[in-house]
C-alpha cells in the first residue's frame, strides 16, 4: 500500500476509485470507505467483530468525553479544555493497531489515544481538575495526561517535542533488541517545527522503528496549512527523510488502521520509521479558549461534519449488520453514565496539599528548598491566625 501511493504513481491511483460523490478530501488520499461509506473489498482490512465493535466503543467515548469536557469548562468546573470533535478515528485507528508494550507519545489532542489504551476515566478526569488525585498533582496543564504504567509518555506543550522523544525511546528499544515501536502525533503546525525535523532526519538515518502520525486537520489555532508549508501534502516530506510516507483519509478509521498496522509491522521487522498523513479538520475550536468562526469559513466545517468519522463507521457496521438504534442506545447510556460517575467522583476529589509544591523533584530537598517550605508553613499559619480580619492583609 505504501508503494502504491507513492508520489510517482499519485496521479493513476486516484482515490481508490470507488468514491462516486465529490469529497472535499483529495483524490490521492488512501481510503478504505468511499464518500458513500462503502468499503473498498481490495483494501478493507480483516478485523473481527469485537474488534470492530471495540474500535466504534472507543470513537464514541471519545466523542462523549470531549463533549463533557467542553461543557464542564463552560460551566466553569474546569478552567480549560482542549477537545479533539471530528479527530477520533485517528486516534482509535492508529492505536488499535499497536501492542500494549508499544511506547506512545501523544499531543495534548489526543483523549481518544489514552482511552483505547486503557487510561480511567477518573485518571484522566483528575490531571482536568488538577486535584490531589491526578498523577502530576495538578503541576501540568489540563488534558496532558501522563501513564507511565501504560507506556504513554507525557504531554508536552511546546509542539513535537514529543516526535524527539519517540525517536529516542525506539531507537534505545532498538539498541536493546526489543521489538517494540514508538508512535508519536503532531498536527501539522508541529511539522513546522525543529523537533519535527531534528526528529525525522535521526529517525531515517538510524532507522528508527517509529510511526510518525501527522494530524492534519488543516489548522494551527488559526493558521491554515496552506501558510504552514508550500509541499503539496506533508506525507511528501517523508522522501527527504528517506522514509515511505503517505496521505490518508482521517475520518476513516479503516484506513487510519491500515496504513498505521503497515507502518507498525515494516518498524517492528527491522526496516525504520514511516510518516503516515491522516487528513481531516478540526470540527471543534483550538480550544475552550478559542472562537473558530473569528477566522473560517463556516462552509468548510458543513462539508466535512458530513464526513463524521463516527458516523461513517456506523453506517459501515450497520451494513454489515453488526450495529442498529437499539444498540447505539444502550451504548450511549452505558458511556454516558460512565462518565457521569468518573465526573462525580473527580470533582470531589481534594486539591494537592500546598506542601506537594516541594515534592518529587529532588530526593534531599536543597537548603533553600527547605527555608522556603518554612516561610511557606509559618505563612499559613499567620494567615490561620488573622483568617476573616483586616490584620491577615494590613494595607
Ligand atoms: C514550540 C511552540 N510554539 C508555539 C506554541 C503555541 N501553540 C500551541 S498549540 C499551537 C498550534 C499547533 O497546531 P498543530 O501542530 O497543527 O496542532 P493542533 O493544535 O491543530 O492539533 C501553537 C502554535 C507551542 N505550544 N509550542
Amino acid at each position: 500500500m505504501l508503494e502504491k501511493h507513492s508520489k510517482s504513481k499519485r496521479k493513476k491511483i486516484g482515490s481508490n476509485g470507488n468514491a462516486k460523490a465529490p469529497s472535499v478530501l483529495r483524490a490521492d488520499c488512501f481510503r478504505v470507505l468511499d464518500e458513500a461509506n462503502r468499503p473498498n473489498q481490495k483494501v478493507e482490512p480483516k478485523l473481527s467483530k469485537e474488534v470492530l465493535l471495540r474500535m466504534y466503543r472507543q470513537m464514541q467515548m471519545t466523542r462523549f468525553y470531549d463533549e463533557r469536557g467542553m461543557l464542564l469548562q463552560r460551566q466553569g468546573r474546569i478552567g480549560f479544555y482542549v477537545p479533539s470533535f471530528g479527530q477520533e478515528a485517528i486516534q482509535i485507528g492508529t492505536v488499535a493497531a499497536l501492542k500494549q508494550n508499544d511506547w506512545i507519545f501523544p499531543s495534548y489532542r489526543e483523549p481518544g489515544v489514552f482511552i483505547s489504551r486503557g487510561a480511567s476515566l477518573f485518571d484522566m478526569l483528575c490531571n482536568l481538575w488538577g486535584n490531589a488525585s491526578d498523577v502530576c498533582k495538578g503541576r501540568q496543564m489540563p488534558n496532558h495526561y501522563s501513564f507511565s504504567d501504560l507506556r504513554l509518555f507525557s504531554v508536552s506543550s511546546p509542539i513535537s517535542t514529543q516526535v524527539i522523544q519517540a525517536v529516542g525511546a525506539s531507537l534505545a528499544s532498538k539498541l536493546r533488541k526489543e521489538k517494540d515501536v514508538a508512535i508519536t502525533y503532531f498536527g501539522d503546525g508541529g511539522t513546522s517545527e525543529n523537533d519535527f525535523h531534528t526528529g525525522l532526519t535521526f529517525a531515517g538515518v538510524m532507522k528508527t522503528p517509529t510511526v510518525f502520525i501527522c494530524t492534519n486537520n488543516q489548522f494551527a489555532i488559526s493558521v491554515p496549512t496552506s501558510k504552514q508549508t508550500a509541499a503539496e501534502r506533508i506525507a511528501d516530506k517523508a522522501i527527504g527523510y528517506g522514509m515511505p510516507g503517505i496521505a490518508v483519509d482521517g475520518n476513516d478509521v479503516l484506513a487510519v488502521y491500515s496504513a498505521t498496522q503497515e507502518a507498525v509491522d515494516r518498524a517492528r521487522r527491522g526496516e525504520g520509521p514511516t510518516l503516515i498523513e491522516c487528513v481531516t479538520f478540526r470540527m471543534g475550536p483550538h480550544s475552550s479558549s478559542d472562537d473558530p468562526t473569528r477566522y473560517r469559513d463556516s462552509k468548510m466545517f458543513d462539508a466535512w461534519a458530513k464526513r463524521d468519522p463516527i458516523q461513517r463507521f456506523r453506517q459501515y457496521l450497520e451494513a454489515k449488520k453488526l450495529w442498529d438504534q437499539k444498540k447505539q442506545e444502550e451504548l450511549e447510556k452505558e458511556l454516558k453514565a460512565a462518565l457521569a460517575e468518573a465526573v462525580e467522583k473527580a470533582e470531589k476529589e481534594p486539591l494537592p496539599g500546598i506542601e506537594t509544591l516541594f515534592e518529587d523533584v529532588y530526593e534531599h530537598p536543597t537548603a533553600q528548598l527547605l527555608r522556603q517550605k518554612e516561610a511557606l508553613q509559618k505563612e499559613q499559619e499567620l494567615r490561620g491566625k488573622f483568617e476573616n480580619t483586616s490584620e491577615a492583609f494590613p494595607l
